[in-house]
């Protein structure tokens, strides 16, 4: 048995609210669900599940002033949505606080809110898996998305990346670059699929 894993558990519990804990032990479950379709390392799975939204333990406004001070460059546009600098600064904890090195882990929790062009099968797990856990019950896509996750992952992601531009759009939220990039890859990819 990984026994990093309860030390990770007992000390992200210590940091986030009850909910916030309870949504990243129902990621890491459901990351790990995932894992066991597509074939990845289970335990991989696990812990980007698990330690994802680690820095939510802080406010989104304190998220500039963090990464200045530890020399996490920040572009312009994530500076204007601050909703996505915990994943970085999430990134950044998990390899100073935490003590994780897998690079592969790393880049799924740094893109785990906006996504990337290029996602590896970690990254797209993650990502699918933080918006389809069991307490999630705002979107109103969750269960034919819950359905598609174990279908089709690429499918899923495009979908989910779909509905949340759609839903920043309508709310008049600053996009992120990176989700907009994220965005036309996966439309790229899906075109030469299809063709
Ligand atoms: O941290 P969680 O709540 O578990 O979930 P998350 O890290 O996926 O964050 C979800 C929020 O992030 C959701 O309300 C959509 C928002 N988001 C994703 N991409 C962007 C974004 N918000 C802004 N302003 N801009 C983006 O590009
Ligand atoms: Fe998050
Ligand atoms: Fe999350």
């Amino acid at each position: 048995m990984n026994t990093d894993i309860l030390e990770y558990r007992r000390k992200l519990k210590k940091k986030l609210s009850e909910t916030r804990y309870e949504h990243s032990l129902s990621v890491a479950f459901t990351s790990v669900c995932l894992a066991m379709r597509y074939g990845y390392p289970l335990d991989k799975a696990e812990v980007a599940g698990l330690l994802h939204d680690c820095a939510k333990c802080y406010a989104d406004s304190e998220f500039i002033h963090k990464c200045e001070k530890h020399g996490i460059f920040l572009s312009e546009d994530e500076k204007k949505a601050p909703a996505v600098l915990h994943a970085k600064y999430g990134a950044w904890m998990a390899r100073e606080k935490y003590g994780i090195h897998d690079e592969e882990i790393l880049s799924a929790i740094a893109c785990h809110t906006t996504g990337k062009p290029d996602m590896g099968l970690l990254d797209k797990i993650l990502y699918v898996a933080d918006y389809i856990e069991v307490r999630r019950d705002k979107a109103d896509n969750l269960a034919e998305m819950r359905r598609l996750a174990f279908i089709d992952i690429d499918e899923a992601v495009y979908q989910i990346v779909k509905g949340t531009l759609a839903y920043l759009n309508a709310k008049g939220s600053p996009i992120d670059t990176m989700t907009k990039n994220t965005f036309d890859d996966l439309e790229e990819r899906r075109r030469k699929k299809h063709e």
